[in-house]
């Protein structure tokens, strides 16, 4: 075993023997060959080896699966569920995740390369308290009385509205967190009545799969979870083109978001977008310098930086840039590199070669348009994709580095005098997701907050995505919002009901 590769002799025997078995499509709460023997691999980033063969669906299994959701939602078992009783299943099937919490952590940590004790803890985490949020919520979704008087002559109304789910919601999850991803969907999908066919990233398919067998386990009916594994333009577009989907949430690249915006106007399905970020971090003079520098590290270096909200453009107020630029430095070099299943990995590799690939080209393009690398900066040799933590100062503010999302373990830093000038850098781009404002001071802080245009100002914080929060972006970051109220209210159609009484 290479030092920089996963040893899979570590798994734990449920995670082995989940690897072992054969990958189908998940279809109407059982494992379905796929419609043809089409397949591709799923690859371990820290060691370039196969996992896994998973079907290649195409438009077929999709119109299979959901035809199995359409079937399920159309169930009285289902569809007249008594709320409390929906409450009661999605708490079970929490219970059943934090029982394979670990199984599930080991392979996100195999398929995505983050480390096995982020993927228990911290993803596993936020999948159940996603679930266990949103299992508050069936109880609670009610509509109105309305008084709308006597509009009519001598003829008296009764009106109110109702909530009713949006019916068939087709899911794609992207590759980077892909367990909290798809909960993300699911959890309002389950709280609300509806049903859902999830279309992992061909990328990171496995602990999906895993996810909708228990669900199954839990006692959620068939077909109300199914997952067709595909690619993007095959098994995803035919996703967003069936008739019978009402709603796509689509969690990816900016690009693929406006497609599938598109593709989806044709049936004018209801779209939910979480797209990518440049999300800038604002660091005033007054900060604590050593939450901040953690923080801040954190917040880009988590997850490789593979993370819709990585804090990727540091703005720090010019009397302390070298200082802050020292002691970021200092941290990024003390992140322990190396494969998930090592117990002291803080960093794993990227996902794939081709993402390692632009992640160095990035860099090299900062370095050419005028920044200069202090720390990292180069890909480490092996069989795994890892690229250094890395730090580049100064590239010029419409550059490539400052303008593009990375997705990599790169932060840019520019000084800047005052907060005007803060504030006009950090809206200086396409996004709007997520930005971070250290500082001591709580009139700038307020200041500050209010100017910048993005879905979340996490202060004195590095990201955390609380499931009672919406999650999403302004401008090209995206329609509509993930968790929260915000999400029951995407996952539900209102009707109005007027009846006439005399
Ligand atoms: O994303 P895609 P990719 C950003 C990040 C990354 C870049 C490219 O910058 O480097 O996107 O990643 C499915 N119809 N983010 O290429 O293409 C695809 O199969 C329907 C930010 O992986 O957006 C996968 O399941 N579906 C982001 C999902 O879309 C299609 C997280 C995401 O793939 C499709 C990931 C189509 N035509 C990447 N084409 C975030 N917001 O967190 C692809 N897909």
């Amino acid at each position: 075993m290479n030092v920089m590769s996963n040893d899979l002799k570590t798994l734990i025997p449920d995670t082995q023997k989940f690897l072992r078995q054969e990958m189908k499509q998940f279809i109407g709460g059982e494992w379905v060959a796929s419609s043809n023997s089409d397949s591709f691999s799923v690859i371990d980033p820290s060691s370039a080896e196969v996992l896994a063969q998973v079907p290649k669906g195409n438009a077929e299994d999709i119109d299979a699966a959901v035809q199995a959701a359409n079937t399920a939602f159309n169930d009285p078992l289902w569809r007249d569920m008594p709320p409390a009783n929906r409450e009661k299943l999605m708490h079970r099937f929490a219970d059943l995740i934090e029982g394979h919490a670990e199984e599930l952590g080991q392979l996100e940590a195999l398929d995505v390369g983050m480390p096995s004790f982020i993927g228990q803890h911290v993803e596993v985490g936020n999948v159940l308290d996603t679930l266990r949020y949103m299992a508050g919520w069936p109880t609670k979704i009610n509509g109105r009385t309305m008084n709308i008087g006597e509009p009519m002559p001598e003829k008296r109304f009764f009106a109110y509205t109702c909530r009713e789910p949006v019916g068939v919601v087709g899911a794609i999850v992207p590759w980077n967190v892909p367990l909290m991803i798809a909960m993300w969907k699911i959890a309002p999908a389950l709280a609300t009545g509806c049903t859902i066919v999830i279309k992992p990233s061909e990328v990171t398919p496995l602990a999906t799969l895993r996810l909708a067998e228990l669900a199954v386990d839990a006692g959620i009916p068939a077909g109300v979870i199914n997952v067709v594994n595909g690619l993007g333009h095959e098994a995803g577009q035919a996703l967003v083109e069936h008739p019978l989907v009402n709603k796509i949430s689509f969690t990816g690249s900016a690009v693929t978001g406006k497609a599938i915006n598109r593709t989806a106007t044709e049936t004018l399905k209801n779209v939910t977008l979480e797209l990518g970020g440049k999300s800038p971090v604002i660091l005033l003079d007054d900060a604590n310098l050593d939450k901040a520098v953690q923080g801040i590290s954190m917040g880009i270096f988590g997850n490789t930086g593979q993370v819709c909200v990585a804090g990727s453009r540091l703005y720090i107020q010019r009397g302390i840039f070298d200082k802050a630029v020292d002691r970021l430095t200092k941290e990024a070099r003390s992140l322990k590199v190396g494969p998930g299943l090592h117990p002291e990995t803080k960093i794993g590799p990227l996902v794939s070669e081709a993402h390692r690939d632009k992640v160095m080209g990035l860099i090299e393009a900062g370095v050419k348009a005028g920044g200069e690398v202090v720390t990292g900066g180069s890909q480490i040799d092996g069989p795994g994709y890892y690229v250094e933590p890395t730090v580049l100062i100064n590239p010029p503010q419409s550059s490539q580095v400052v303008q593009e999302e990375i997705f990599g373990p790169v932060i840019t830093a520019i000084p800047f005098d005052d907060i005007d000038e803060a504030a006009a850098l950090a809206n200086d781009t396409t996004y709007g997701l997520s930005s971070y404002v250290w500082s001591k001071d709580i009139q700038r802080v307020h200041q500050l907050v209010p100017k910048i245009r993005a879905g979340q100002v996490y202060v004195n914080s590095s990201p955390f995505p609380h499931p009672a929060m919406p999650m999403g972006g302004y401008r090209q970051s995206g329609i509509g919002r993930d968790l929260g109220e915000e999400a029951i209210n995407h996952y539900t159609e209102h009707k109005s009901v007027v009846i006439g009484i005399n």
